[in-house]
């Protein structure tokens, strides 16, 4: 069975994008079969003005800004252990996929203190208290380095960030991110700049916690921002630039 279930996630992250899926929802295209859409484009500038979606902020502020050729971005900017996430509430899921992109420009990832946790994207929602965290990395001082990791907590199977020395973080580039949660085998996936990342993953038997199935919860609810969860961080701000937000019920494409 698990070998099964390891060669359909195999497949699942080879994870070519599928024909049309770029041109249906690239850059800022929000069509109307997406769950959740956000370009920022239609935003007045500065602090958020809009029903569409909500935020979480400590220690943090998010403002809409104009950046270059006409594009409007969400800047993000926390102090410390701060946090601000865009919140999307009451979402409705068909089916048991849910997929999400940004892209996104990180001025400077921490590099203090030891171990230093962030997280970018966080799920949540009914039938399993499991606050899911596709996006999201660590500082590691033994490598040293940065990296992303897919990661979880609140949930049966702890507090836990898997990161991957295969993904090391890249600061002042534009990079597209995507992720999908598979409620069929509890599955994590996410692909950077369309190419999927296999140590990116977890699943029911195959993740960092507690040794006890890891269950995804029935998604309602998504946060996009930045939170760090220790204080004392170098640098002792955090800037970063998203755009391009969308959810839906199929890869999005970048
Ligand atoms: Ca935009």
């Amino acid at each position: 069975m698990r070998h099964l279930v390891a060669a359909a996630a195999a497949a699942l992250m080879l994870g070519v994008a599928p024909a049309g899926a770029a041109s249906a929802a690239h850059r800022g295209a929000c069509t109307s079969d997406l769950l959740f859409c956000e370009d920022f484009q239609r935003l007045p500038t500065g602090g958020p003005s809009t029903l569409k979606w909500g935020t979480d902020t400590r220690n943090g502020t998010l403002s809409v800004e104009r950046a270059r050729r006409g594009n409007q971005v969400l800047h993000v900017h926390t102090v410390d252990n701060g946090r601000a996430f865009l919140r999307v509430d009451d979402l409705a899921v068909p089916g048991d996929r849910l997929y999400g992109r940004m892209r996104l420009r990180t001025d400077a990832f921490p590099t203090a203190p030891d171990w230093a946790h962030f997280t970018l994207v966080e799920a949540t929602g009914s039938g399993s208290a499991e606050v899911v965290r596709p996006i999201g990395g660590q500082y590691a001082p033994t490598v040293p380095g940065t990296f992303w990791g897919v990661g979880a907590d609140g949930g049966p199977t702890g507090d836990w960030t898997s990161w991957r020395e295969s993904a090391p973080v890249v600061e002042d580039t534009w990079q597209c991110f995507e992720w999908s949660l598979d409620r069929t085998d509890n599955n994590v996936a996410v692909w950077i700049d369309g190419v999927a990342n296999p140590d990116l993953t977890a699943s029911t038997n195959e993740h960092g916690g507690n040794e006890v199935p890891f269950v995804l919860p029935a998604v309602d609810t998504v946060k996009i921002g930045w939170q760090l969860y220790q204080g004392g961080t170098t640098p002792g701000e955090f800037d970063l630039w998203i755009d391009d937000v969308a959810l839906g019920t199929r890869r999005l494409g970048c």
